[in-house]
C-alpha cells in the first residue's frame, strides 16, 4: 500500500512524514517550491499481532506495512496550464490513496503562502488542482476518443468507444461542477475501466489539519466540517498537533509515555492516522501464525480465503485445498491453538469463504 503525503508548501507534510515514519528529514519555515520526494516504510502497529507473537514466541514478528511519501511541489496555480508536470503527476498518481495536510497552526515564523490560516480555503486549494489536473487527462482523453470515434470501425470498437464516451462525460460534468471524482459513484465496470487513468481526485484522501500545540482538536475538525460532510466514504477528516507529534516519534519510549500522559493524550495521533488511512484503503488483515514467524498480512475487504492464499504466495492459491481458520478473539479466548482446535471456533473454510479482519489463516495446498 503507498500513501501520498500532499498539501500546499509549509503546511506540514514533512514534519507529518516524520511523525508517521519516525524520520529525520529536514524541515523548513520557507519553501523552495521545489519538487521533492521522500519515502518510508511504516509498519502498522496491531495490539493483535503483538498478542500472537507473546503467544507463539516466533523467531520473526511481520507487522502490515504501509509505504509513505512526502511529495513536495504542489502548489496554487500549478495544475492550471495542461495539468501538473510529469514527474508530480506520476509520484501522486502512483499512490493508492492521499493524505492531505493542512496547515491549522499559527506561527509568525512559519511563511504561508496564502498569507493567513485558513484550513478550509487551502483543502480547497489543492482539491482544485487536482480537479483542474484530472480536467486536463479527461479531456485529452476525450479529443483522441472523437478522433476515433470519427473514423467509425467495427461495431465492437464502436460499442467500446461509447462507452468510454458516455463514461468521459460523466466524469467531465463531475469536474465542471469543481467536485473530485471520489465522491462520483461508478459501476464496477467504470471503475476497472479507470484504473490506470491516474486520476487524482478520484483517490481515497485522508485530510490531516495540522494544529498548534495548544490548540483543539474538536474547533480544528469543526473548520474542516464542510469538507468532510460532502465527502462521503472515501475521505476523510482528522486533527494533528503535527510537531508535538514528530517530536514524540523520536523519543524513547518510557519519555514518550510520561509526555502523552502530561498533555492528555490517550492515542498518539500517529497511529490514528495510520488506523485511519487503512480504513479508508479498505483493506484489512489476516494473520499466519508459527514458531517461525507471526505476520500480519493485507487483504482488500471481502477478499476470499483463495485471495488471502496469493497474497501469502501464488502457489498457495494455485494449489489451495482449504483453509483452516479461527478468529482472533477465539483463539485468544482458548489461549492457544490445541485448545481452540477442540472448538467449534476453529473450522475449514473452501475458496470461496469471505476472509474477516482478524481472521488467523493457515492454507491447506497442494502442488
Ligand atoms: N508551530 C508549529 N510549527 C509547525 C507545525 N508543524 C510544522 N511546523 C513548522 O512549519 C514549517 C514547515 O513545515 P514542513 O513540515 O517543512 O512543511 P512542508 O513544506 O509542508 O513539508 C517548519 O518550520 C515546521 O517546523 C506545528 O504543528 N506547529
Ligand atoms: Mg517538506
Amino acid at each position: 500500500m503507498h500513501i501520498g503525503i500532499i498539501g500546499l508548501p509549509s503546511s506540514g507534510k514533512t514534519t507529518v512524514f516524520n511523525a508517521l515514519t519516525r524520520g529525520n528529514v529536514e524541515t523548513a519555515a520557507f519553501s523552495t517550491g521545489r519538487m521533492e520526494v521522500h519515502t518510508a516504510v511504516v509498519q502498522v502497529p496491531d495490539e493483535r499481532v503483538d498478542r500472537l507473537s507473546a503467544m507463539y514466541n516466533p523467531k520473526k514478528t511481520t507487522y502490515a506495512q504501509v509505504q509513505y511519501k512526502d511529495i513536495a511541489g504542489l502548489a496554487k496555480g500549478i495544475g492550471e496550464s495542461g495539468g501538473l508536470s510529469g514527474p508530480l503527476l506520476n509520484e501522486i498518481g502512483q499512490n493508492d490513496a492521499l493524505l492531505h495536510v493542512a496547515r491549522a497552526f499559527e506561527d509568525p515564523n512559519v511563511l504561508h503562502p496564502e498569507g493567513s490560516i485558513d484550513p478550509a480555503r487551502d483543502i480547497a486549494l489543492v482539491e482544485n488542482e487536482l480537479i483542474l489536473n484530472d480536467m486536463v487527462t479527461v479531456s485529452n482523453r476525450m479529443e483522441r476518443l472523437q478522433q476515433r470515434l470519427g473514423k467509425g470501425g467495427n461495431p465492437k470498437e464502436v460499442e467500446a468507444a461509447k462507452f468510454e464516451q458516455a463514461l468521459l462525460l460523466k466524469l467531465l460534468a463531475q469536474l465542471d461542477a469543481e467536485r473530485p471524482l471520489r465522491t462520483l459513484a461508478l459501476t464496477l465496470e467504470e471503475e476497472k475501466f479507470l484504473r490506470g487513468f491516474n486520476l487524482l481526485s478520484q483517490k481515497p484522501m485522508l485530510v490531516v489539519l495540522n494544529i498548534g500545540d495548544d490548540a483543539s482538536e474538536a474547533d480544528a475538525e469543526k473548520a474542516a466540517d464542510a469538507f468532510s460532510r460532502d465527502a462521503g466514504e472515501n475521505a476523510a477528516v482528522l486533527a494533528l498537533r503535527g510537531k508535538l507529534e514528530q517530536e514524540l516519534a523520536q523519543m524513547a519510549p518510557e519519555e514518550a509515555a510520561a509526555f502523552l500522559s502530561d498533555f492528555g493524550i490517550d492515542e498518539p495521533g500517529l497511529s490514528r492516522v495510520i488506523h485511519r488511512s487503512y480504513k479508508l484503503l479498505r483493506v484489512q488483515s489476516f494473520f499466519t501464525v508459527g514458531e517461525d514467524e507471526v505476520r500480519a498480512w493485507t487483504i482488500p475487504v471481502a477478499a476470499s480465503a483463495v485471495e488471502a492464499a496469493g497474497a501469502i504466495h501464488t502457489d498457495l492459491a494455485k494449489g489451495f485445498i482449504r483453509a483452516e481458520v479461527v478468529a482472533y478473539r477465539d483463539l485468544i479466548a482458548a489461549g492457544s491453538m490445541a485448545e481452540a482446535r477442540k472448538h467449534a471456533a476453529w473450522r475449514l473454510e473452501g475458496k470461496e469463504y469471505t476472509v474477516q479482519d482478524g481472521d488467523i489463516v493457515h492454507i491447506r495446498f497442494a502442488l
